[in-house]
């Protein structure tokens, strides 16, 4: 069975990316899963190694938006990309508007080893 860490990794993990091409979030929402069922509404990619998002979970702790305690929020900006649904996407055809970034981004973790399981937020 897919692992939190692992799931984090296949809905949030693009160290390869980004791609400045406007139909990057419509292939990668698919590519990885997340417009089976429904359409999933927004969803941040990152686009730094790995390590580096790991290691939020020892940056500064901070409260998740759902009152839980288990946040970090990255000591450095990072290269992003969010993808929300269109106000005219019908599922089963999921349309995604690609917007690339630089921000601070907030994660859950959680377990040992400690790392990313939930993406909270970017700042
Ligand atoms: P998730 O289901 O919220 O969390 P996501 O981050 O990819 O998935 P399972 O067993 O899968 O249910 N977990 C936590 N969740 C929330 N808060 C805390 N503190 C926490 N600690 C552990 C994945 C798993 O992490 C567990 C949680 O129980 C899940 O376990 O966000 C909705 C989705 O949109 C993304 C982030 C969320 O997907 P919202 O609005 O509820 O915060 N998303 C949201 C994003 O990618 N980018 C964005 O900018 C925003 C706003």
């Amino acid at each position: 069975k897919e692992s939190r860490a692992m799931k984090f990794q296949r809905q949030h993990m693009d160290p390869g990316g980004p791609s400045n091409n406007s139909n990057y979030c419509n292939q990668m929402m698919r590519r990885r899963h997340m417009t089976e069922g429904r359409c999933k509404p927004v969803n941040t990619f990152i686009h730094e190694p790995l390590v580096d998002v790991q290691a939020i979970c020892l940056q500064g702790n901070i409260t998740c938006k759902n009152g839980q305690p288990n946040c970090h929020k990255s000591s450095s900006s990072m290269k992003i990309t969010d993808c929300r649904v269109t106000s005219g996407s019908k599922y089963p055809n999921c349309a995604y508007r690609t917007s690339q970034k630089e921000r601070h981004i907030i994660v859950a973790c959680e377990g040992n080893p400690y790392v990313p399981v939930h993406f909270d937020a970017s700042v």
